[in-house]
């Protein structure tokens, strides 16, 4: 796995994963695995994140563990020597880019208006997160810019559900969704795996 791309293709659904406990990090994981998931996106909005990477990335090796809400320079590192395999931004400035870059590891940067992709297209970024997916406009903005950006791909997230995913991942560009369902906040607190692992089930087939 080289490029943003690449990413795209690893899962129809790309898990967005908040963990306030590093001890939960490998048991998700692995439930993820089992209902058929081989991709995380852990995002960088708790103390324990780091942490949780780090584990996945060492006991978990066979799941593609990437770090999300990369919104500062010096989380690009960070994630990196956590072990993240790549990287997800929710929007982007030139300072979180150049500092994704450097890190050599693939990333998917966000962009929620047409200039913000058409930026991020020159540097030579044309797999893209689309956050919020559903308040920027969803399945019908994504659907008019393919006009115009033919050469661009998106990973939508925010606001999608079961329901809702197969009418983003319909669109032609659209390579994976991602989600927070997967791993809601009450499974995880009640350390119910066997949950999060039906969910990575269901969104598997998707
Ligand atoms: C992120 O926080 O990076 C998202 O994917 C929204």
């Amino acid at each position: 796995m080289t490029t943003g791309a690449d990413l795209l293709g690893l899962s129809p659904v790309m898990p967005v994963v908040v963990l306030d406990d590093a001890a939960d990090a490998v048991p998700t994981a692995r439930a993820l695995l089992a209902g058929g998931i081989g991709v995380i996106e852990l995002t960088l909005r708790t103390p324990a994140a780091l942490a949780s990477i780090e584990r996945i990335a060492a006991e978990v090796p066979e799941i593609v563990i990437g770090a999300g809400t990369v919104t500062a320079p010096e989380h690009a590192k960070q994630a990196a020597d956590a072990g993240a395999k790549f990287l997800v931004t929710p929007g982007c400035t030139d300072a979180v880019l150049d500092a994704a870059f450097d890190t050599g590891l693939p990333f998917l940067p966000g962009a929620s208006t047409v200039s913000e992709a058409m930026r991020l297209a020159e540097r030579g970024l044309t797999a893209l997160k689309f956050f919020p997916a559903e308040a920027s406009g969803g399945v019908a903005y994504l659907k008019s810019i393919g006009g115009p950006l033919p050469g661009l791909k998106f990973c939508p997230t925010g606001g999608i559900t079961v329901k809702t995913a197969p009418d983003y991942l319909a669109l032609s560009n659209v390579g994976c969704i991602g989600g927070s369902w997967l791993t809601p906040k009450d499974a995880l607190a009640a350390k119910d795996f066997g949950k999060i692992e039906a969910f990575a089930a269901e969104a598997s087939k998707l």
